[in-house]
């Protein structure tokens, strides 16, 4: 004899409640996702920034001039790294050896950072501190370079640290922002006064 086929198959309507839930659901949770991950990509380009900031530091406490590490798809300058043995009082490596992963926010591989001092190169730290509209900043010194860096996560940067700065986010402040997908982003370190 055989069992009474006991199971139910859903109603139409009943699917597409179903349905309907798991769509509101993905349309709440998505973006809080895709926040928190952008969350912790901000906090591990912090924790990048200060590092290098402190090694930039002692590069100057050793050396009295400004450390130039670039990454353009692959090393070019690495004073702080490796290459630094041949200016007076260098005592490093302050650094490893940088990656283009270092910039979180890196989407394809050979993207960009940049560790820049103007006393080597022609556009280095240029920055408003205070909004005004005239460079406080602006001469030999480090700043760091993110590239690419969306928008809305350099926003959040910005509002760390430049929360009272008038003006131009974008502009003033200790950070700065060419916009764009494929927006730069600038963080001030030290000197260039
Ligand atoms: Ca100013
Ligand atoms: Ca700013």
């Amino acid at each position: 004899m055989r069992h009474k086929e006991n199971k139910r198959a859903f109603t139409l309507t009943e699917l597409i409640l179903v349905v309907g839930i798991i769509a509101l659901l993905a349309g709440i949770m998505i973006p809080v996702i895709k926040g928190a991950i952008e969350d912790a990509k901000i906090a591990r380009l912090l924790n990048f920034a200060d590092a290098l900031a402190l090694a930039c530091k002692q590069f100057n406490s050793d050396t009295g001039s400004y450390a130039l590490e670039t990454i353009l798809g692959g090393p070019l300058s690495t004073n702080l790294s490796t290459n630094g043995a041949s200016i007076a009082g260098w005592d490093g490596p302050y650094c490893r050896p940088l990656s283009d992963e270092d910039n979180p926010f890196d989407l394809v591989p050979g993207g960009i950072f940049f560790l820049l001092a103007k006393v080597a190169v022609n556009n280095g730290v240029q920055y408003d501190l205070d909004g005004d509209g005239a460079l406080e900043i602006n001469g030999p010194g480090n700043d760091i370079q993110f590239y690419p860096v969306p928008d809305t996560a350099a926003k959040k940067i910005n509002d760390i640290y430049d929360k009272n700065v008038p003006g131009d986010w974008k502009s003033t402040g200790k950070v700065r922002y060419w916009p764009g997908a494929q927006g730069v982003l600038f963080i001030y370190l030290m000197g260039g006064h």
